[in-house]
């Protein structure tokens, strides 16, 4: 690319048009601005100049720059069957067609009474899970750690944290998901380790020996002391401050894109790499059957951790990030690991143990052979539709899914927000995000996870305290996030219909995040009540209350580490059980339906009335049989006309119905699953 190409051409390299689309989605501007010819024509370079008040200095090339790390036509993408992604017989891997499903350990079921969810509370909820219709298990974290970020801060990757239990019993709960027919994944955390990892503390004690380079040490012993000097350069920390750390012990600063106890890891050092590999073929031996991986996309940081484009800084909200989200080498270090940890050798001893196969039907058969590959699912903050597909879809092959996180909010918007979120957006994400990709390729359906408030509230707003809204609003997200194409992940307590915490004030949060951004507000000279207020809408804890099984172990939730404030009726898992118009029941029902219609996890969608605000539809096609299934939602808490031409009367399933199913009206967040396809249509099969 030469050094002032237009914005077209920008926009044509996959790098480029993520970059573009972020800086408008942040501004709240329309995307389809780029669509005009006009616009495509003119220079870069005159652009940002006129851009400058908002882009700052130096916009251009740190975007070129970017542009220049990445080939820019991505390389032609192999069919399924002679990629890294099949399951070794040319068939589609198993995660293509799974529901994942993500347990915070702490907070899921606690089997001792000490206050802390565990392992063998997971274990027992195991055959809650299984019913659920749950594929595979992603833990958060339960490794040994100091806990400054509730575990993703790591001290020993090979060893379980104490208050989780044992290896035994991780052990334990892996032979029990395999043996109903469940995968289980855990979450590999190795942007950075703890400081009290022993590689820190061996690279504190000696700089200059072999594990100095595995962290990101600056400075010298010539450095004169913090706070005199300055550190080694402008990048911030996503939980607050300079993203740097004086070590007065090794005289030397130390990078920490998180906690300044959570220290990066430098993956240009060949030994981490090979480090990391080795835990992952570790737990693969033990039967672990893949990992999410935490911010993976922060692995590879600009040689020389030049500088941040402050302006960038400013916009996105940390100073530094254009120099690793996407970083130079990351595809490459990706795919070693794939290789080199993921991937089974011949010469591997069996796992411990490997799932046993889960019919259409339910029912299970042998236990399978282990997969070839882990899978990998990338954590991957601030990677777009295009550089998320150029992780999972290209050779060499790098990951198999990657959380796009622009799900979570509107334009303009950020997690800190106080506002109600319109459906109509994740219909235009959605259709926009799938329109996108090429076959083959699937994308990770999120909406709720341990970092994030709960898409319930976010749509419902304070309208979450009406127990019918509410159950009826998490019915029309269900069906969102499991009858549209790609891979759900759900997160605990979606299920119920689970809404964000009345918490009331700052000593309520117990969430590393929440508490910087609190004492920031205040030195910035915000009242207590007003920065908990900044701090409330955004903050993590929401989500890191314990899963709600029965009303009444609320009797006892004050000996929780983390006592849920929200205690409504009717949505808890003892009350929804069994009674068929339930949040649950309905969540089993839609897992069901997609494990026994092929159309479901098939490839082929169309989307009628792509432009309506308060109707979203869309059509499934099983290319076997030519089935249809033809799937409508009301994005709205009103009743709406129903368009005649896209759904059948041969309803299969359905909910908040008001009981008069598939008529001219939808009542409010109505879901109506119908068959199309040959038979409804009249001609013989
Ligand atoms: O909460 C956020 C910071 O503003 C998110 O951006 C989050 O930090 C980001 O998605 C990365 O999350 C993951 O890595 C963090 C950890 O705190 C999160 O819990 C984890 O999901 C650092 O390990
Ligand atoms: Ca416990």
């Amino acid at each position: 690319m030469n050094s002032n190409p237009s914005i077209g051409e920008i926009y044509a390299h996959p790098v480029g048009r993520d970059a573009i689309d972020k800086v408008l989605l942040q501004l709240g501007c329309d995307r389809r601005w780029v669509d005009n010819p006009l616009i495509r024509r003119l220079p870069l370079r005159a652009v940002a100049r006129l851009a400058r008040p908002v882009l700052g200095l130096g916009f251009a090339d740190s975007l070129l720059q970017l542009l220049g790390d990445h080939p820019g036509t991505p390389a032609p993408r192999l069919p399924i069957g002679n990629d890294a992604h099949s399951s070794g017989d040319g068939s589609a891997p198993w995660w293509h067609s799974a529901v994942f499903y993500q347990v915070y350990p702490r907070s899921f079921d606690d089997s001792n009474g000490d206050g802390i969810g565990d392992i063998p509370g997971i274990t027992a909820r195991l055959d809650y899970l299984a019913d659920l219709g749950v594929d595979c298990l992603w833990l958060s974290p339960i490794f040994d750690s100091p806990g400054d970020d509730a575990g993703y801060d790591i001290r020993d990757y090979r060893a379980v944290a104490p208050e989780f239990g044992t290896l035994a019993d991780l052990d334990a709960l892996i032979a029990g998901c395999h043996a109903r027919g469940m995968r289980i994944i855990l979450d590999l955390v190795v942007n950075h380790t703890s400081a009290e990892h022993p590689w820190f503390r061996a690279a504190c004690e000696d700089p200059d020996g072999p594990y100095g380079d595995y962290y990101f040490l600056r400075g010298g012993p010539d450095t004169p002391d913090n706070p005199s000097s300055d550190p080694p350069n402008n990048w911030t920390s996503f939980f607050g401050g300079s993203a740097w750390r004086w070590l007065p012990e090794a005289r030397r600063w130390a990078l920490h894109l998180f906690a300044p106890s959570q220290m990066d890891l430098n993956w240009d050092t060949p030994a981490v790499r090979a480090e990391v590999a080795d835990i992952v073929r570790w737990w693969r031996g033990r039967g672990i059957d893949g990992f999410r991986l935490d911010v993976i996309n922060y692995i590879s940081k600009r040689s020389g951790l030049p500088a941040g484009n402050p302006a960038i800084g400013k916009l996105i909200g940390f100073t530094g990030i254009e120099h690793y989200f996407f970083g130079p080498r990351l595809h490459a270090y990706l795919s070693e690991l794939r290789r080199n940890g993921f991937t089974r050798e011949n010469e591997d001893p069996p796992a411990s143990s490997t799932v046993r196969e889960r019919r259409a039907d339910g029912s299970l058969g042998d236990p399978l052979p282990q997969d070839p590959v882990g899978v990998m699912v990338g954590e991957t903050p601030g990677v777009g539709v295009e550089m998320g597909r150029l992780l999972t879809a290209h050779e060499p092959c790098a990951l198999d899914l990657t959380f796009n996180f622009d799900v979570l909010d509107e334009p303009g918007r950020v997690r800190w927000d106080d506002y109600r979120l319109n459906l109509a957006y994740l219909k235009d994400y959605y259709i926009d995000y799938l329109g996108r990709l090429g076959a083959g390729e699937r994308i990770a359906l999120f909406l709720d996870n341990h970092d994030n408030p709960r898409m319930l509230s976010k749509v419902l707003g304070e309208d979450a305290v009406d127990p019918a809204l509410r159950a009826a609003a998490a019915k029309a997200l269900a069906a969102i996030q499991l009858l549209l194409p790609g891979v759900p992940f759900l997160f605990q307590g979606q299920e119920i219909g689970a809404v964000n915490q009345d918490f009331r004030d700052i000593g309520e949060l117990h969430d590393v995040e929440s508490l910087n951004r609190y004492d920031e507000l205040r030195a910035a000279g915000a009242g207590a009540e007003e920065a908990f207020a900044q701090v409330l809408p955004g903050a993590r804890d929401h989500a890191r209350v314990p899963m709600r099984w029965a009303p009444a172990a609320e009797a006892g939730a004050q000996a929780w580490w983390q006592p849920a404030a929200e205690r409504s009726a009717g949505f808890t898992v003892a009350e929804q059980a069994g009674d068929p118009e339930s949040v649950l029941e309905f969540h089993r029902a839609l897992i069901r339906l997609r494990r026994a219609e092929p159309a479901l996890t098939a490839e082929e969608v169309e989307f009628p009335r792509p432009r309506s605000r308060d109707y979203f539809a869309w059509i499934r096609r099983d290319p076997g049989t030519g089935t249809e299934i033809a799937v409508e939602v009301n994005l709205t808490a009103r009743a709406i006309a129903r368009p005649g031409e896209v759904g059948t009367s041969d309803v299969i399933l359905a909910a908040n119905t008001a009981g008069g199913e598939h008529g001219d009206e939808m009542a409010p967040f109505e879901v109506t699953v119908s068959r199309r396809g040959e038979a409804v249509q009249g001609s013989p099969k």
